[in-house]
């Protein structure tokens, strides 16, 4: 693909030091996550600046908290980097030469070049996509996966055709309840299971469902999915598979690893169990819980007594959109609205802002948000065994003096 190539991108750039957020400490060219073994590098890869490096094989990239109070659009080149496989198709995708495989329970299989897919419409949306395990590395107790803060999520404005469009040139035969997808990466070691998910028919056809070849106004960068990626407005990062080469139309659900053992959250009311206890009834994840960031002031911050402090951040949720945002400067005793920010529609983050003073000494801060449907966020996390889901009332402290 233009100016990437597999040696470029797996040599790592050198690294410096920035401005990092929430509760991370710069030392040198390293970030100190405020969780037991959290010292990630900073690593800039091709067509990204300097990100926390969670793997690098596959390349799995945080994006740093102080990126979110850029705005609410994360910048293509900030935006977090998560796969589970390490044969990604660095040398392989011709962008001439492409094709995106349509077939299964179709009437017409279909295969079609980038061209003949842009000449199907182009459509924009504004839509967070968010890793599953995003905040990972703060359950308590401790949970296996990825140790992640709070950087594996990001906002961009999303240009593709509409999944409908594709299957109804395809013609979906009777019989058909599920859609799958596949990428071009592969795992390196045999008996690993290649990575494909799938949605239920009605989804994949809801007409917001995306193939996206844009991303803020750009191709997407190789890291998030070259030449074609799947956009889920409202669901987990899971199912915007990358590299998207083959979408089959399944007369069965699908059954493979990703769907059927991983991905999969407790099936009642707080999609929670007791600690250390395993799953009972199971469901595939879906759709974000309503969450939201102060994004101005960094943990462990030093500011000013008794001059207007402005506290910035964002707000998202599974869909319903931002109704309203709330911040305590008490500790959660007393709460203010915030003031929000421009609706870049219902699956965007939500910028919003808030000037408070503070007295001297220490406070901690806190944000809380409420969806459209009523939805807010829990005081204490409840917990899973994968660590998926997290959304309890964050907590910034900072020193007034
Ligand atoms: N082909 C492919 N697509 C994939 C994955 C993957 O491993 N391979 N990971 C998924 C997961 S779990 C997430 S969270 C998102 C991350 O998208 P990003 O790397 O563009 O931020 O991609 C999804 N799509
Ligand atoms: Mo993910």
């Amino acid at each position: 693909m233009p100016g990437v190539n597999r040696r470029a991108l797996l040599q790592l750039a050198g690294a410096g030091a920035g401005i990092f957020g929430a509760g991370t400490t710069v030392r040198a060219q390293t970030v100190e996550m405020p969780f037991a073994n959290g010292t990630r590098p900073l690593v800039a890869y091709p067509e990204k600046r300097k990100l926390i490096r969670m793997t690098s094989r596959p390349p799995q990239l945080e994006t740093p908290m102080a990126v979110f109070d850029e705005g609410p659009i994360t910048p293509n080149d900030a935006f977090y980097v998560r796969y589970h496989l390490a044969d990604l198709p660095l040398d392989t995708i011709d962008p001439v030469t492409f094709r995106l495989e349509v077939k299964g329970l179709v009437a017409r299989p279909l295969s079609l070049s980038l061209d003949d897919i842009k000449k199907m419409g182009a459509t924009e949306l504004v839509a967070v996509s968010q890793c599953s395990g995003n905040g990972r590395g703060f359950f308590e107790p401790r949970v296996a996966g990825g140790q992640a803060g709070n950087g594996l999520m990001g906002n961009a404005r999303w240009t593709g055709v509409p999944l409908k469009t594709v299957l109804d040139r395809a013609g979906i035969r009777a019989g058909a309840v599920q859609v799958r997808f596949d990428g071009l990466d592969g795992p390196v070691a045999d008996g690993t299971p290649d990575f494909a998910k799938a949605l239920m028919l009605d989804h994949a056809r809801d007409g917001e469902v995306m193939l996206a070849w844009g991303m803020n106004g750009a191709g997407l960068p190789f890291l998030n999915g070259y030449p074609l990626r799947l956009v889920v407005p409202g669901y987990f990062g899971t199912y915007w598979v990358k590299h998207l080469n083959e979408i089959t139309v399944l007369d069965k659900p699908l059954d493979n690893f990703w769907m059927t053992t991983a991905y999969r959250i407790p099936d009642n009311d707080c999609n929670c169990v007791a600690p250390r206890t395993a799953l009972a009834k199971t469901k595939p994840i879906g759709r974000f819980k309503v969450r939201s960031f102060i994004t101005s002031v960094a943990d462990g911050a030093h500011v000013t007594a008794g001059r207007p402090l402005p506290l910035r951040g964002i707000a998202f949720d599974g869909g319903g959109g931002i109704r309203q945002v709330q911040i305590s400067i008490d500790n959660g005793s007393t709460w203010i609205d915030a003031k929000l920010g421009e609706d870049l529609g219902r699956y965007s983050f939500r910028g919003w802002t808030a000037p408070v003073t503070l007295t001297a000494g220490p406070h901690a801060l806190k944000v809380r948000a409420v969806s459209n449907s009523g939805e807010t966020q829990p005081v204490e996390q409840p917990w899973n065994p994968s660590g998926y889901l997290r959304n309890l009332i964050e907590t910034t402290t900072v020193n007034a003096a």
